[in-house]
């Protein structure tokens, strides 16, 4: 039609708890989105590789300690500082599938106990999702998965209360998909 949302790329996140399967997922969609000629991108956050990214894999690795909310404004930081970069390739027609994005911001953090508006007051003026795909998984599933890297955040107990965080953020527009689902696509695979 001539509209020039038609030629913009789309901003996909993909959500849910820590060993859910959404980097597998991500790592599918965007191969399938290439096969199908799009220009598309794989994005994580955090981004490890900034400075703010570094800092924050420090934390998450135990090796250095930070107070709640100091970590809470370097994950967001984080993506503030992908914010230009990441307008510009949509206005230019990239895709860019995210794994991990303001929702889990406000799930971990408001899962320690944190006020939920405060939370999500960093993240308001980031590019909004077109698309939020959410891996559903009971919290004792994906703790059965194994391979929890030992990070911090990383057991049952935590997860549980990072699942409610989800649930409370959960609205109408995100896509969920069960753990079992994917499963079944997997086998058939
Ligand atoms: N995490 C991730 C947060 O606590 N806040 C955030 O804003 C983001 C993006 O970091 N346990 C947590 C969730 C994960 C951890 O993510 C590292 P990953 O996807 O394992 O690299």
């Amino acid at each position: 039609s001539g509209d020039r949302s038609d030629s913009r790329g789309a901003l996909v996140v993909l959500e849910g708890l820590d060993r859910c399967g959404k980097t597998t997922q991500s790592n599918k969609l965007h191969k399938y989105l290439e096969g199908l000629g799009h220009s598309a991108e794989l994005w994580r956050f955090p981004d490890r590789t900034t400075s703010v990214g570094q800092m924050i894999s420090s934390y998450l690795s135990n090796q250095s300690q930070l107070d709640d909310r100091a970590i809470h404004l370097l994950f967001s930081a984080n993506r503030w500082e992908k914010r230009t970069l990441m307008e510009s390739k949509l206005k230019s027609g990239t895709t860019i599938i995210v794994d991990r994005y303001s929702y889990s911001g406000v799930a971990f953090s408001s899962a320690k106990g944190l006020d939920m508006d405060w939370c999500k007051a960093p993240e308001i003026g980031l590019l909004a999702p077109d698309l939020v795909l959410y891996l559903e998984i009971p919290p004792e599933k994906a703790a059965e998965r194994g391979g929890y890297g030992g990070e911090r955040y990383e057991h049952l107990e935590f997860q549980k209360k990072v699942s409610k965080s989800y649930q409370a953020l959960h609205d109408a527009s995100w896509k969920v998909i069960n753990f079992s689902f994917v499963d079944m696509a997997l086998k058939k695979l």
